[in-house]
């Protein structure tokens, strides 16, 4: 049953008559115990605290060069929830919840290290913006990395709650309770501008589904930098709530320190112990610039200023304590000490070392276990089996090993288990807690693993058709792949991404597209493209024990070796225990040391489907020719490559991308500029042609397409030259 709340200025609020009376008289002893002047006084000191350090700011604008926000106006709500948390919870501050931290127990320093980008900066040796924290520690919530990204946090902190609720489903001792035994709650905060984002009714609509224990907290102050809420929306973040049955609600007055922790206070309660979802709308005065570069008085009237000003969180709870009674000599020496302190930390962090130029590429992935191959490849009495079915049993058999890790895209449980079958049976097999449908719904599939990974789960997940991973690129690109770097190892994403792909048969132009190239250009995630069944099931293992995100591109036209010419993606199912590195080129065809020697030999490297049409046209050039199957396109055997290459002076890339400017013409480049002393030729290129789409019709399809023939055709010319 939801809380239901009415708020008045008043000292109580008062609850609805659904409210028990019982429910009532604990609420009112809560509510003297909890609202101890103390707590008062300890939240007025956090709010000079930080209205110092956003003086501070101001008035030293050459040291806070940096871009940066403050929680001007916002203090009384940010300290009231922060006061309510246990360090076995979990918080997504964003970028304006600078009180937020000093009342989580942040120093004004730590804070002032990311403020100037310094390399003591516990949260980002000085890699991020102020007030983006992100935390490990058995003092304090957890706190994944923050981007900058508006509202782009509410996927994975949505998949915080998933993961948390999931190890209380399987029971795991990975499940950290309060000290008694409190159930961990999520809150996940952000602008009132932010919720208008489609991302976030992602998230909304799989909490509300699942139940999840997360609190969103929505901090309205009426601006998302320049434009008006009257201007940009219909509806503010209470009313959007409205339209998800089962996600509980809640409006308050947050400039008023006392409503917002009696109602964070309630609402945590609630949300640990019901395990269900819950918006907060705070109302709160936008005080300070929307940035330090983006100063309010480009865009706000004094008007404007005045109103906000008026609810100036830090002089109503002083007039409040004066109220009850406190001595004022003590408020002002409450005031007097946090300024002293403020600037005395000021200095201290100004004085602080800035990093070391040297370490700028640490932490961009955490280190793999799997380094080496292992297992038997090649297992005798094992059968062949089809590609499809290699990462079906890869699968398998990770989930039986592990009971943290889990499965769920579209379509991939229950009934159909993939469109491919690519994961029958699993469903069946492991429950539908451990593999489950989604909705059409690819950020929230992909973005949802930051918060399962930061608490232990391992999450596999699939995006349907490679055409259709680009919703998801935004969390690829924003959250996942940054994560590791921008935390400074603390916050690696641990996840394997599924992605059918590739063209064959007719499945036109949105079920057949390559999107290596746009997966390539992402720094901090791991691209993998297996072109047979082992290499599948041993790479699928390895893609799994990685800490860090994992691609793996599965081609649908190999899945069963269907497609004339590529029976040879199937092979004996390696053993149980088969491993096979990421990063780690196969030399599938060698070409003869004596035509090599007599420079009547060239290189053809390539990946995917590239490897059958490459081994189609080798036929032609018996002994001549080394296919370099890559497997992994990140990282990449670029010794492997550039060592062949040299024997050989000649070489083909080849992909099955759109050419121009794809990945085969970058690596084209590298292979010239590393081996531009051995090579008798220009590095060939091959893909497919150049127009947006793969065409449905057959021929128009074969024509875009590479195909073995027009590979020997190549490799006729580049033999010859
Ligand atoms: C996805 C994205 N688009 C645009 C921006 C630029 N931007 C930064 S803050 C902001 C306004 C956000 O307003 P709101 O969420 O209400 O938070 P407030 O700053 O008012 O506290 C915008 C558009 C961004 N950071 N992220």
């Amino acid at each position: 049953m939801p809380i239901q709340m009415k708020f008045h200025t008043s000292d109580f609020i008062l609850p609805t008559s659904d409210f028990s009376q019982t429910n009532i008289c604990y609420y009112y002893f809560c509510r003297l115990t909890m609202m101890h002047t103390d707590i008062l006084l300890k939240a007025y000191r956090l709010m000079c605290t930080a209205r110092t350090m956003a003086l501070t700011y101001e008035a030293n604008r050459t040291a806070c060069k940096y871009v940066h926000s403050t929680s001007r106006g916002h203090e009384a709500i940010q300290l009231a929830t922060a006061f309510q948390l246990l360090p076995c919870d979990f918080i997504s501050p964003y970028y304006r919840d600078e009180s937020m931290l000093l009342g989580l127990g942040f120093s004004p320093y730590q804070l002032m290290l990311q403020l100037l980008a310094k390399r003591d900066d516990i949260f980002t040796g000085g890699r991020e913006y102020y007030s983006h924290p992100n935390y490990r520690g058995t003092d304090k919530p957890t706190i994944i990395h923050q981007s900058s990204a508006t509202g782009m946090q509410v996927i994975p902190t949505t998949g915080i709650a998933q993961g948390l609720q999931y190890l209380d489903q399987i029971q795991s001792d990975k499940l950290i309770k309060g000290p008694n035994g409190e159930m961990p709650v999520v809150i996940c905060s952000l602008g009132d501008a932010s919720v208008t984002e489609g991302e976030v009714s992602e998230a909304l609509q799989f909490a509300v589904l699942k139940k999840l224990p997360v609190i969103y907290l929505v901090q309205d102050n009426g601006w998302g930098i320049s434009a008006s809420a009257e201007e940009v929306r219909v509806m503010d973040a209470f009313d959007y709530a409205g339209g998800f049955p089962g996600l509980d609600r809640v409006r308050i007055d947050g400039s008023n320190f006392e409503e917002s922790f009696d109602a964070m206070h309630r609402v945590v309660q609630y949300v640990r112990q019901q395990r269900t979802p819950y918006l907060v709308q705070a109302k709160v005065p936008l005080l300070g610039h929307h940035t330090s570069g983006v100063r309010k008085e480009f865009y706000r009237t004094q008007q404007d200023l005045e109103k906000h000003t008026v609810n100036d969180p830090g002089p109503k709870l002083r007039q409040r304590l004066l109220q009850m009674g406190i001595d004022e000599q003590h408020i002002l020496n409450i005031e007097k000490e946090a300024e002293d302190e403020v600037n005395r930390q000021f200095q201290q962090a100004v004085q602080s070392p800035e990093p070391d130029p040297a370490t700028v590429s640490d932490h961009v992935f955490a280190p793999t276990p799997v380094t080496e191959e292992k297992g038997q490849r090649q297992p005798s009495g094992n059968e062949k089996i089809i590609m499809v079915d290699a990462a079906l049993f890869a699968i398998r058999e990770i989930m039986e090993e592990f009971p943290e890790a889990l499965l769920y895209g579209q379509d991939v449980g229950r009934r159909l288990g993939g469109v491919f079958r690519e994961a029958a049976t699993l469903a069946e097999k492991f429950s539908d807690v451990r593999v489950f449908n989604t909705a059409i719904q690819e950020a929230y599939i992909i973005g949802s693993t930051v918060g399962m990974s930061a608490v232990g789960v391992k999450p596999i997940v699939e995006v349907q058709f490679a055409d259709y991973i680009y919703p998801g690129f935004n969390q690829l690109v924003t959250e996942l792949s940054k994560s590791c770097y921008l935390s400074c190892g603390k916050f690696p994403v641990q996840t394997v991404i599924r992605v059918p792909i590739g063209a064959y048969g007719g499945g036109g132009p949105y079920h057949s597209g390559s999107v290596e190239t746009t997966l390539l250009s992402i720094k901090g995630i791991k691209v993998v493209y297996p072109s047979n069944a082992a290499d599948m099931k041993g790479l699928m293992k390895a893609a799994f024990l990685d800490p860090n995100p994992v691609i793996m591109l599965e081609h649908k036209g190999l899945y069963w070796s269907k497609v004339p010419g590529t029976e040879d993606a199937k092979t004996i199912e390696p053993s149980r225990d088969y491993v096979l590195p990421l990063g780690k080129a196969a030399l599938v065809i060698e070409a003869d040391k004596n035509k090599i020697a007599a420079g009547e030999s060239c290189c053809i490297i390539t990946y995917g489907m590239g490897v059958y049409w490459a081994r189609s046209a080798a036929k032609n050039f018996p002994g001549q020719i080394d296919i370099i199957d890559l497997r992994t396109l990140y990282p990449l055997d670029e010794n492997l490559i550039f060592e062949r290459v040299k024997k050989h002076g000649k070489c083909l890339v080849l992909t099955e991308e759109q050419q121009n400017n794809s990945f085969a013409e970058a690596l084209a480049g590298r292979i010239s500029r590393v081996c531009f002393q051995w090579l008798d030729a220009p590095v060939e290129i091959l893909g497919a042609l150049n127009v947006p789409a793969v065409p449905m019709n057959m021929m128009l399809e074969q024509a875009m397409l590479p195909n073995g023939e027009k590979v020997a055709a190549i490799i006729k010319h580049l033999l010859i030259s």
